[in-house]
């Protein structure tokens, strides 16, 4: 039911490959132009071909391009765009960028400069929630200045402790301190890494959950304070702190009651910041299902299909509405999970060593058939840049239940045909078949485990087409 209140003429996309093709796609269904941006290393993308109109906004190099911001608001200018879609990535969490949009007349689409900002302090964010009564893990309250605090305060919470970089998130980072000893080495280092790696050397301390899963909930809220969840996803299994597989409903959450009290959590953490748009929120759930807030994403997450297929839902459609002010369209009580759905991110990269596989694909096979999505801007004959991120689909498979959504994602991976590059699809094909993922028996610790045992000689078939991959 759409009121009579105005969406957008045109959108500017301001990012590239999979995100950008994604927006263009809910732009579409709503009747809204989209401009495309570019940079002169991608005049031949998908998403460049999809858009109505297509700018180059400067060379392969983030900086001068999908990170240049004047570039990018002039061309929100001379293409009359009323309104700028960041994706994710680039300048999605930049609260300058959003203000800078809001100030030259356009809607950023995505939540208020403030929410991001606060989003991109995960002391202060901590701080906050646990003021307002969110569980947290034990640790400092606020950042840590001086290496004597953060040894006061390990003290007090006991080793192992995790130091994190207020500026940091994804786990960047981050450095987990075992013994005492370590400390002081260890505060430093992480400091200065903070500093090289976010230019803010702030750091905070938190208890380390060993063994934990990583939970996280997809949030709606529009401009009047209504706040709805679409459940939760299980991001646990991660390499380097970037997530490789998520899945929803979570194996891990087995009864409706841990589901509703996480999902109340996310809505109470949203209303604490008085958060606007589509974010997430991210948990960190112990073994004895404990559950402690962890930090709030303020942008489209990679892993959103995940939940569009299981309630479906178009998340990215939502998000431009309540950019435009439109109330919330669902009540929590209209949000219904059915089946089960698991996602991985397929990226140009060696299966062993993950090491980036750019360059030009020969030929492609896209798997598809009942319940089987896949988000891609990749085609036969498209070259792959060295210069940006190595995801280049993520396949998502939706089952009645997870027995189904695992023999349908082996499935649609054996189907998968990407010739030309290195991919990381064998990896995955072994993981779908490791006896731990399939009894959802994993948590943060899964990959080391799985990488230990093929280590010792235990190491798991792989699929009889992985060759196919080369
Ligand atoms: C933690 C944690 C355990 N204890 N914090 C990693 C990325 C970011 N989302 C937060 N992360 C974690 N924070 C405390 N206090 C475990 C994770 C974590 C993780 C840690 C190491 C290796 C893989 C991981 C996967 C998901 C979450």
């Amino acid at each position: 039911m759409l009121i009579n209140m105005k969406l957008f003429k045109k959108v500017l996309i301001a990012s590239r490959g999979e995100i950008a093709v994604r927006i263009i796609r809910s732009c579409k269904e709503l009747g809204i132009k989209t401009v495309a941006v570019y940079s002169d290393v991608e005049k031949d993308s998908l998403h460049v071909k999809l858009a109505d109109e297509s700018v180059c906004i400067g060379p392969a190099n983030p900086d001068h391009s999908y990170l240049n911001i004047p570039a990018i608001l002039s061309t929100a200018e001379i293409t009359d765009s009323d309104a700028i879609h960041p994706g994710y990535g680039f300048l999605s969490e930049n609260y300058h960028f959003a203000e800078a949009c809001i100030t030259s007349g356009l809607t950023f689409i995505g939540p208020s400069p403030e929410n991001i900002r606060l989003g991109g302090d995960k002391a202060k964010a901590r701080q906050i929630m646990k003021r307002k009564g969110i569980p947290v893990v034990p640790g400092s309250d606020g950042p840590v200045a001086t290496e004597e605090i953060a040894m006061k305060t390990a003290r007090k919470i006991g080793f192992p402790i995790v130091i994190k970089a207020s500026a940091g998130g994804g786990g960047r980072g981050m450095r987990i301190v075992r013994e005492e000893k370590d400390l002081e080495q260890s505060f430093y280092l992480a400091q200065r890494e903070a500093l090289t790696a976010f230019g803010n050397s702030e750091l905070y301390i938190e208890k380390y959950i060993p063994d934990a899963r990583h939970i996280e909930v997809q949030i709606m809220a529009d401009n009047k304070g209504n706040i709805i969840h679409l459940n939760e996803r299980d991001c646990s299994i991660q390499r380097r702190h970037q997530k490789l597989i998520e899945e929803s409903p979570s194996p891990f959450s087995t009864s409706e009651k841990f589901r509703k009290k996480i999902g109340d959590l996310s809505v109470k953490a949203a209303r604490a910041i008085r958060y606007r748009n589509i974010g997430t929120v991210e948990f960190i759930v112990n073994h004895d299902s404990s559950i402690y807030f962890m930090e709030i994403n303020t942008r489209i997450q990679v892993e959103h299909p995940v939940t569009e297929v299981v309630t479906g839902i178009d998340i990215v459609k939502e998000q431009i509405k309540l950019a435009a002010g439109f109330p919330l369209e669902y009540k929590q009580s209209q949000i219904k999970q059915s089946g089960h759905a698991i996602e991985c991110r397929i990226n140009a990269e060696d299966p062993e060593r993950f090491i980036p596989s750019p360059g030009k694909i020969n030929f492609l096979s896209i798997p598809g058939g009942p319940g089987v999505r896949v988000d891609t801007a990749i085609y036969t004959g498209y070259i792959i840049p060295p210069h940006y991120d190595s995801l280049i689909a993520k396949l998502i498979v939706h089952g009645k239940d997870r027995g189904e959504a695992i023999v349908r994602m082996r499935r649609s991976l054996d189907e998968f045909i990407i010739e030309g590059v290195r991919t990381t699809i064998p990896f995955y094909k072994k993981v779908l078949n490791h006896p731990d993922f399939i009894k959802g028996e994993f948590d943060t610790t899964f990959l080391e485990k799985m990488n230990s045992s093929s280590q010792n000689g235990l190491s798991l078939s792989l699929s009889k087409n992985s060759g196919k991959d080369k």
